[in-house]
């Protein structure tokens, strides 16, 4: 097990646009290990591959209380959208900064588990909101690219400050 380092924004490695997992092996399920556990110990919610420099299709997901629900989807794609809802954001790779983004409420997406088989899933609610920021990372995007440019150029200056403080 391996706790992996998070890019943080706004770097510019952040943008790159994953690529699909080509075969489900034992480096992808070391990975995958190696980002829950990195997910876990931040502690978060949700860790997109891209945010640990890998530019490969996967994600991880918990959003229950005590880290025991945790979901792995590979190549995720969201194949239905329904309805509005705004939740306040946060990410790993944006710390600090919380802010309100609307996605859809209802979203059924498809994926490969661990087990390199495809399966469907229907999330709602916070979970719906956790996968559409993922896979937001996995095509290059963070949620602060949501907001105005105003506070998104406030964001930057904030983050910039604080990596040199602590550089
Ligand atoms: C994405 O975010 C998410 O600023 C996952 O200082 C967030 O796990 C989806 C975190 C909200 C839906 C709703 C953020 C930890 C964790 C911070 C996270 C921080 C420490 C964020
Ligand atoms: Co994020």
């Amino acid at each position: 097990m391996a706790l992996l380092p998070i890019l943080h924004y706004p770097d510019t490695r952040l943008h790159t646009v994953a690529a699909p997992v080509t075969e489900v092996n034992e480096a992808v399920r070391t990975l995958a290990r190696d980002m829950a556990e990195t997910m876990y110990a931040a502690p978060g919610i949700g860790l997109a591959a891209t945010q640990v420099n890998v530019h490969q299709r996967l994600i991880v997901v918990d959003i229950s209380e005590d880290q025991s629900e945790l979901l792995v989807l590979i190549n995720p794609e969201i194949f239905e959208r329904d309805g509005e809802q705004v939740y306040e954001e946060g990410c790993l790779s944006v710390p600090g900064i919380y802010d309100k983004v609307t996605r859809a409420e209802h979203i059924r997406v498809r994926a490969l588990g661990l087990d390199g088989k495809p399966f469907e899933m229907d999330a709602t609610d916070l979970l719906s909101v956790c996968i559409q920021h993922e896979v937001d990372h996995l095509d290059g995007k963070v949620f602060v690219e949501y907001l105005s440019q105003l506070k998104q150029g406030r964001i930057r200056t904030k983050l910039a400050k604080l990596a040199r403080i602590s550089a």
